[in-house]
């Protein structure tokens, strides 16, 4: 080593210079003056001096080896970590950024360390100097042992500066380190992504070549579009001018067309109605003809009947006033037979005993019956017992009783104080006996009086026997 031989050649040089005077003390043995002492104790304290010089340079050398020692292993340890850092930036292309960061950290701190060795050669060299100064100064054995005390405390300094940095050094190779494990464990991490974006690359080259292809061919077209752009615009401006108009007219012809479609709507809607209408009349023309036909048949023989009829009609119309003039003949001949009839009857009945007044004729019995027995004559003989609704019946009924008393065709005996005549008739006007009908015993059917002042009616059981008056209209046949 140049530290060693450099050393080596100084400790050489200073044993020399140490020899002198004890090759003097040698080469004068039996010297034993006061003169003499006094040599050889500034020998022996030169001696001693000497020692602890030797002492102080071998120490300084011991631990300049060490921190030489420790610089050669933080010099390599550099060059390691150069290494590394230069591997992975082989394997870390695509960090190419971060590891020369790192790298230029790395740099740095071997420059620091550079600079540090250096500043150690400088503190050698003046080491050096100094060394060479205090030899000197130990040539002239006077040299201040505070000024080499000084220089030893310098020189402790920087030993302890040294140490300082070492351990600056030290922490920074961890840090490094540390950096560099993660670096390691990034990598797989990157190359994996590396990988991926690999393909992707190769996937996006290929896409590109093809897009490349199709924008060559495009910008082909596109040129002959722009060629034909040129006409096909000249031509658009002429067709948007036809256009317009055929537009305009278009509107007027769809305004036109609306119009007629719903005229042609209503027209097919009438068309359609009508045309059922149509149907239906044709139908019922069908239906009406036949109707007619059979009408028209049916018409010629009603005329042939109507004609028999009107003839059949005739004749019965002279029939008929043959027949009238007839009735008329017969029923005045009916007239004048029943005025005689009637006039023979009442003549007969007159005869028999009966008695005209008004439209009807009277018979008083000259036998007694019962009421019911006296009403059966009446209508053997058709007739009944006399109904008097009027006072001039009444004044006749009187007056054909005479002083006795007969049986009239009024009675209750279907509801007690209800009378009625035989006719059916109510009782309106009635010619009762003063305090009569009293109903004395069971009295239903009337007979009426004419005794002087006793002329009315009176009501008597209808078991009595008594006279009685019928009555026969002689209008009714
Ligand atoms: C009295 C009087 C009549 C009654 C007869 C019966 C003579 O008249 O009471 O009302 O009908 O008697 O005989
Ligand atoms: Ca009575």
């Amino acid at each position: 080593m140049e530290l060693n031989d450099f050393m080596g050649s100084k400790s050489g040089s200073t044993y020399d210079r140490l020899e002198t005077p004890k090759t003097r003390n040698a080469k004068n043995p039996g010297g034993d003056t006061a003169g003499g002492r006094c040599s050889r104790l500034t020998a022996v304290c030169l001696g001693l001096l000497c020692v602890l010089l030797l002492t102080a340079i071998i120490v300084l050398w011991v631990k300049f080896n060490h921190l030489a020692t420790q610089s050669d292993y933080l010099q390599r340890s550099v060059h390691n970590l150069t290494v590394e850092k230069e591997g992975l930036e082989a394997s870390h292309k695509n960090s190419v950024g971060e590891i020369r960061a790192n790298k230029n950290k790395v740099t740095a701190e071997k420059d620091k360390l550079q600079t540090s060795y250096n500043n150690l050669i400088k503190e050698k060299d003046q080491l050096q100097t100094r060394y060479n100064i205090l030899a000197e100064e130990r040539d002239q054995l006077q040299a201040n042992k505070s000024t080499v005390t000084t220089e030893k405390d310098q020189l402790q300094t920087s030993y302890n500066n040294l140490i300082k940095e070492k351990d600056q050094l030290q922490t920074r190779y961890n840090i490094l380190a540390e950096e560099r494990d993660q670096l390691q464990a990034n990598m797989s991490t990157v190359t994996t992504e590396k990988d991926q974006l690999q393909t992707i690359y190769h996937n996006l080259v290929k896409e590109k070549d093809q897009l490349q292809t199709r924008y060559n061919i495009l910008a082909i077209e596109r040129d002959q579009l722009q060629a034909n752009k040129s006409t096909v615009t000249t031509e658009k401006d002429q067709l948007q001018t036809v256009y317009n108009n055929l537009s305009k007219e278009k509107d007027q012809l769809q305004t036109r067309y609306n119009i007629l479609a719903e005229e042609r709507n209503q027209l097919q809607t009438s068309n359609i109605n009508l045309t059922r209408e149509v149907d239906w009349l044709r139908n019922n023309n069908k239906n009406l003809t036949r109707e007619k036909d059979q009408l028209q048949t049916n018409n010629n023989n009603l005329i042939i009947e109507k004609e028999k009829l009107q003839t059949r009609y005739n004749n019965m119309t002279l029939e008929r006033d043959t027949l009238r003039s007839n009735f008329n003949n017969l029923n005045n001949l009916n007239k004048q037979l029943q005025t005689t009839c009637k006039s023979k009857v009442v003549d007969i009945h007159v005869q028999l005993g009966w008695r005209s007044f008004g439209s009807s004729i009277y018979y008083l019995s000259d036998e007694e019956k019962t009421w019911s027995d006296s009403r059966h004559y009446c209508q053997d003989r058709g007739a009944d017992l006399i109904i008097i609704n009027s006072k001039e019946k009444q004044d006749f009924a009187v007056k054909t009783v005479g002083g006795k008393r007969a049986w009239i065709g009024l009675t209750d005996r279907h509801t007690e104080n209800v009378w009625k005549w035989v006719d059916g008739s109510a009782l309106t006007t009635g010619y009762w006996l003063p305090g009569e009908p009293n109903n004395a015993g069971e009295e239903d059917c009337a007979e009426v009086m004419g005794v002087v002042m006793k002329e009315g009616w009176n009501d008597i059981p209808c078991t009595n026997k008594n006279r009685w008056i019928c009555e026969k209209s002689i209008t009714d046949n």
